[in-house]
């Protein structure tokens, strides 16, 4: 990740190609058709932005997802991906290991689907507050039933060179894309596994089907397009922290004061161009500074 780059080459992209970024992520039609019933999700109205929403043009036309792209546009490289079908597996120290299609998932878990009003902040300071759907982590944690020596979980995001571009050209980088937390931090209110945005199943460059959502840390902890979840007992290595451990050290929360390693006291929002203070923990404080006491 490149601090501060994206600025200049987003404002090129946003050039009315509005339809193309919103349609050039999406499954087919049949695909789609069989998540439908699931929108629009209960919605949570314990979380609100306190700020605008960002349109979903602009957050669809400017993500972060290095399969695809070390660009922003990654909605331009998404075509050959396929997330559906798709398996999630909950497995490791647990009772009750998981194997779900993501039918399976869905229907398994419908009275769980809600959805959230959530900020998001990139150590690279942009930010964006998005309306996400999904399953609270907190949930599919429980169904697993961890045994009492679990302490962490690790998120695997898939390996499918032939579908994703950059995945088939950059060697240099540890795929698969993985991410961690602790149990407890998995196990407390906010982190959600996503499987919608705006009202409908997320768009591929969005890290469909299903995406990690932790709106209390850096965004590079919200991991895309995740096939397993492994419980284990100990921390396990990510993307990132194995690329440059200082920089992107395991916990990652969002905090103004310390510099990652470039400075995080404000933020700008996608879309508008709104500069404004970053908050410590993104403004969650209330629900997770219990965690870190
Ligand atoms: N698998 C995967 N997950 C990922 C990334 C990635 O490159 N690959 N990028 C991360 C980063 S740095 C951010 S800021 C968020 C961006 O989410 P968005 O593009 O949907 O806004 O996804 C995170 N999850
Ligand atoms: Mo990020």
């Amino acid at each position: 990740m490149v601090g501060g780059v994206g600025y200049s080459l987003w404002r090129r992209g946003a050039n009315g190609l509005d339809d193309q970024v919103l349609t050039a992520g999406r499954w087919s039609p049949a695909a789609e058709q069989k998540y439908a019933a699931y929108y629009p999700a209960r919605r949570d109205e314990q979380f609100t932005y306190g700020r605008a929403e960002t349109a979903a043009a602009e957050a669809a036309r400017y993500t972060n997802f290095y399969e695809f792209s070390r660009f922003k546009w990654c909605w331009k490289y998404v075509e050959r991906f396929q997330p559906d079908p798709w398996t999630i597996e909950v497995g490791g120290l647990c009772r009750n290991p998981l194997k779900l299609d993501l039918e399976q998932f869905h229907q398994q878990f419908r009275a769980e689907i809600v959805e959230r009003q959530y900020r998001h902040r990139c150590v690279e300071r942009w930010a964006m507050a998005v309306p996400w759907a999904g399953i609270p982590l907190a949930a599919i944690v429980k169904a697993a039933d961890p045994l009492a020596q679990a302490t962490h979980l690790r998120f695997t995001s898939f390996q499918r060179p032939s579908e994703a571009p950059h995945q088939a050209q950059s060697n240099e980088f540890p795929w698969p894309y993985t991410e961690g937390l602790t149990i407890a931090e998995a196990a407390s209110e906010l982190p959600l596994l996503a499987v919608g945005v705006y009202g409908r199943p997320l768009l591929k460059q969005h890290g469909a089907p299903l995406r990690l959502v932790v709106p209390w840390k850096y965004g590079y902890k919200s991991i895309k397009s995740v096939e397993r979840i492994d419980i284990l007992g100990r921390e396990p290595a990510t993307f990132w922290s194995t690329l440059n451990p200082s920089a992107y050290p395991f916990e990652s929360n969002v905090d103004p004061k310390i510099a990652r390693p470039w400075d995080q006291s404000h933020e700008t929002m996608l879309g508008t161009g709104e500069r404004r203070p970053t908050e410590k923990f993104n403004g969650y404080a209330q629900w997770v500074a219990k965690l870190y006491a």
